[in-house]
């Protein structure tokens, strides 16, 4: 449960649709009605759940409202973007605050004796995505419905989202999400956009029209792919995007012959294998999982997704010759790669376009976002996979790969053993452990651009994975800095220092977040920092009220909290912060007296089900929270959480309540982050190596106001070659050896010393992600931090800064980046 929010000023929103009385007993007779009518309802017998659809519903007209009133011209060019994920969390507040309708809200429901608050909390997150590349979708639809991109997301409409968390005794325990099981009030079934996908079957020659050869390709299946629109609504309800959703369908629901003959648990087999492909969102993230079902997912909504825009396209525009000026395609991550040999499929075999054209309409057309580097994350897929399911493509991808190397095998390259292994690293398929469809450089290959996601990612894409490809074509990869949505991450997640900042720098910041930089001139000012300091206070007040809830874990709001929230990954080095924890208990109980600055570690984030490393981590992470929390000679000065279940409307609640924001991956591994601007744009110190989208945040927040550690990533890669360096590293750190021992030996789990012998082990052994080597650093910043801790004038003064100089990381501007320098579409 959330705490209360203090009531919004009305000023801040702004209402598009007045706030008057008339819009409160409008809206007020409008969820009244819905509850009646479309949901069988009275006001005696609604839970919050109904409650909340019929709010939803009621919103969701004044959104259609919006959508019909807004231009109803064809756009000029269209953004589509193609995500096996989006992770959007609930909707109501976006809704409601994009449209002016948040205090009309609450005051209709006030009239019906209902709550605002109670009936956002029966909103399910739908959480159709794993982490940050999903979240970043979301951000993005967000962004261009604000700035106005006619865009259309497309995705998959999963039964089941990405898993519901508990802990059993510290162990992670996985349940099924049910975000759909009460319908979703926010969709609209579209069941005339239907199309059918084919998987299998043979590909057979027609007869030379004209010396040409037309080929057809027969899938021995065919799956219905059904639409589902969610509306997205931008900033001041101007604009409304669509995403689109696709649910697996079976061609026949039934198979008749079947049943009748007795079978009935076979007649209805091929319904359940077409259902699956929409069942159930894959869990791992950066982890390709190489299962065929994956496989099957990801053609159905590329496929369907492409059909139907290039269905559009020609509906509006006759030729589909012209696609490129009026549609532009983002793949995010290779997920949707397949889109390469399917929009050519469509173009030689159903439009009948000659090889040059189509191959110049998909490579003016489609463009590739890179989310990851991590060898594991890179998608491969058998070719005997590919052409057992999607015979005709591989055909195709053998073409395209042909034509690739001839073209540069004719410059000069031919003949040494040189040029062979050039060419293999050039080739779409990997023959180095049997033969596999590499689908970033089938991505790259068939891509206008291509981008990375923070400076030095990019950088490390141009120099590592695709150095060769990038060799070929040197304008093709270009940098396009993730960004947040600061309506869902600033405005509604943190309405309190929203207000601040409007009744500072005035109410322009809603639309500007430039003008934040005006809060630099009051960040030492007495009477702005107790008030920016007052609002922290709350946040801290209902995040402590969540934690004592949920894990039954009193906090006090006054000691630093100290924040680690994300997915649970080797590289993201949760170990690193937890060990540093365990030194820091082991301090404090050498030196009991001493004035330790009182912190509160707080953990939340979920692990892939399969990924044990990962499990142990959250295990060992509750493990020495008992033994800490329960020691009473730390008593307050050192508390650890962690937070189940973590999920879009979890963080909401965790990162506003932030002191400091730990962004400590492997330097060289995480491309951007995301996590790192939304706590720092809510004004947490960064403690950070210099990784990913951190080092530009450094670069604009001013290194005085971050807490940089580490290695480097050339300093990463030249450590990993030294022998050795790990047992060298802990021989030099005796602070670091004991903690280690602490934990080797059981002291955190007594029932089981040998318990955590895997992650010690590995760190003595290999150490993969060089904890060992930033450890000593990270020690010594974390206590510059309790000492900045002591010192609030200065604190805040950072915090404020922080806040301030947080505005380019708006998904605002990466979408005006994209829209300028990739896709070539114009603002509507
Ligand atoms: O994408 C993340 C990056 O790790 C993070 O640094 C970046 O900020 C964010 C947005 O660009 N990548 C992911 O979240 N990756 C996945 O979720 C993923 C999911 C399924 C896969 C592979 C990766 O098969």
């Amino acid at each position: 449960a959330r705490a209360p929010e203090a009531p919004v000023a009305a000023s801040w929103t702004a209402p598009v649709l007045s706030a008057s009385g008339d819009a409160v007993v409008d809206l007020r007779e409008s969820i009244r009605a819905k509850l009646a009518f479309a949901l069988g309802r009275t006001p005696e017998s609604a839970r919050p759940r109904d409650w909340f659809a019929a709010t939803a519903l009621a919103l969701r007209e004044r959104i259609v409202a919006a959508c019909m009133a807004s231009e109803r011209s064809v756009p000029n060019k269209r953004v589509y973007y193609l995500s096996l994920e989006f992770l959007i969390g609930r909707l109501m507040s976006d809704a409601m605050n994009n449209l002016g309708l948040t205090e009309t809200t609450r005051a209709a429901l006030r009239e019906l004796g209902v709550d605002l608050d109670a009936v956002q909390e029966a909103e399910p997150d739908a959480a159709l995505g794993n982490g940050g590349l999903g979240r970043l979708a979301a951000c993005f639809m967000e962004s261009m419905a604000s700035i106005g991109i006619p865009a259309m997301g497309y995705g998959i409409r999963y039964d089941h989202g990405l898993f519901r968390q508990s802990f059993e005794d510290g162990w992670q325990r996985e349940a099924p999400e049910t975000w759909l099981a009460e319908g979703n009030p926010w969709e609209f079934a579209r069941p005339e956009a239907t199309y059918a996908i084919g998987f299998g079957g043979a590909v057979t020659m027609s007869s030379a029209e004209a010396g040409v050869i037309r080929r057809h390709w027969q899938p021995a299946e065919t799956v219905r792919a059904v639409a589902h629109d969610v509306p997205v609504v931008g900033w001041r309800g101007r604009h409304v995007n669509a995403l689109r959703l696709w649910k697996a369908e079976a061609g026949e629901p039934v198979d008749l012959a079947r049943f009748n003959g007795g079978d009935h648990v076979g007649a209805v087999a091929a319904r359940m294998r077409a259902e699956a492909i929409s069942r159930v969102l894959y869990p791992s993230d950066s982890s390709a999982e190489g299962q065929e079902l994956r496989l099957r997912q990801e053609y159905f909504f590329t496929a369907a997704s492409i059909q139907d825009l290039v269905a559009r396209h020609v509906a509006e525009r006759g030729d589909v010759r012209s696609l490129p000026d009026h549609a532009a395609i983002q793949l995010n991550d290779t997920h949707p790669a397949i889109a390469v040999p399917e929009l050519m499929r469509l173009l030689l075999d159903v439009y009948g376009l000659a090889w040059e054209d189509a191959w110049h309409v998909t490579t003016h057309t489609l463009h590739y976002t890179n989310h990851t580097l991590l060898p594991e994350a890179l998608e491969t897929w058998p070719v005997e996979l590919m052409e057992r399911l999607l015979p005709r493509h591989m055909q195709i991808i053998y073409l395209i790969n042909w034509m690739h190397l001839e073209e540069q095998a004719k410059h000069g390259r031919q003949g040494s053993a040189d040029a062979a292994a050039y060419l293999a690293a050039i080739s779409l398929i990997d023959e180095s452990h049997g033969r596999r469809v590499r689908m970033g450089h089938l991505a790259f290959h068939g891509a206008r651009r291509v981008n990375g996601v923070s400076a030095l990612h990019t950088d490390l894409m141009r120099s590592t994975v695709f150095s060769d490809l990038h060799a070929l074509d040197p304008d093709k990869i270009v940098n396009k800095t993730n960004g947040i949505t600061f309506r869902r991450w600033f405005h509604n997640a943190n309405p309190g220092l929203t207000r601040l900042a409007v009744e500072t720098v005035g109410a322009g910041v809603l639309d500007n977040p430039e003008l934040l930089r005006g809060l630099e001139a009051q960040a030492e000012d007495p009477a702005f920092v107790a008030r920016y300091a007052a609002v922290r206070r709350e946040r801290k007040e209902a995040l402590a009220a969540i934690i004592a809830e949920r894990t039954g874990i009193d906090v006090d709001p006054a000691a630093l909290f100290d924040v680690q929230v994300k997915r649970i990954h080797e590289y993201k080095r949760q170990l690193l912060n937890i060990i540093e924890t365990v030194a820091l208990y082991q301090a404090i109980k050498a030196e009991p007296h001493r004035d330790w600055t009182p912190r509160v570690k707080i953990f939340a984030g979920k692990a892939a089900p399969s990924y044990v490393q990962a499990k142990l981590i959250i295990k060992l992470a509750c493990d020495v929270a008992r033994a800490v929390n329960d020691d009473p000679e730390v008593a307050d000065r050192l508390k650890v959480v962690f937070l189940p279940n973590y999920s879009v409307s979890l963080a909401e609640s965790i990162i506003p309540a932030a002191d400091l924001s730990e962004q400590i991956s492997t330097a060289g591994m995480e491309a951007s982050g995301t996590g790192n601007m939304k706590f720092a744009l809510n004004g947490a110190l960064t403690v950070g190596t210099l990784d990913g989208a951190n080092i530009e945040i450094r670069d604009h927040v001013g290194a005085e106001n971050i807490f940089i550690f580490g290695l480097e990533a050339d300093g990463v890669r030249a450590r990993q070659a030294e022998p050795d360096y790990a047992a060298r590293a802990i021989e030099a750190s005796p602070r670091l050896a004991a903690a280690l021992d602490m934990i080797a030996a059981g002291r955190f789990s007594p029932d089981e010393p040998g318990r955590f012998r895997p992650l010690t082990d590995d760190l003595r052994r290999r150490d993969q992600y060089l904890l060992t080597a930033d450890f000593d650093d990270y020690w010594r910043v974390q206590r510059a931090i309790d000492a900045a801790w002591r010192d609030p004038r200065g604190w805040w003064a950072k915090a404020i800064r922080n806040t301030a100089r947080m505005a380019w990381f708006s998904s605002d501007r990466a979408m005006r980046e994209y829209a300028g320098e990739i896709w070539r579409v114009r603002l509507g």
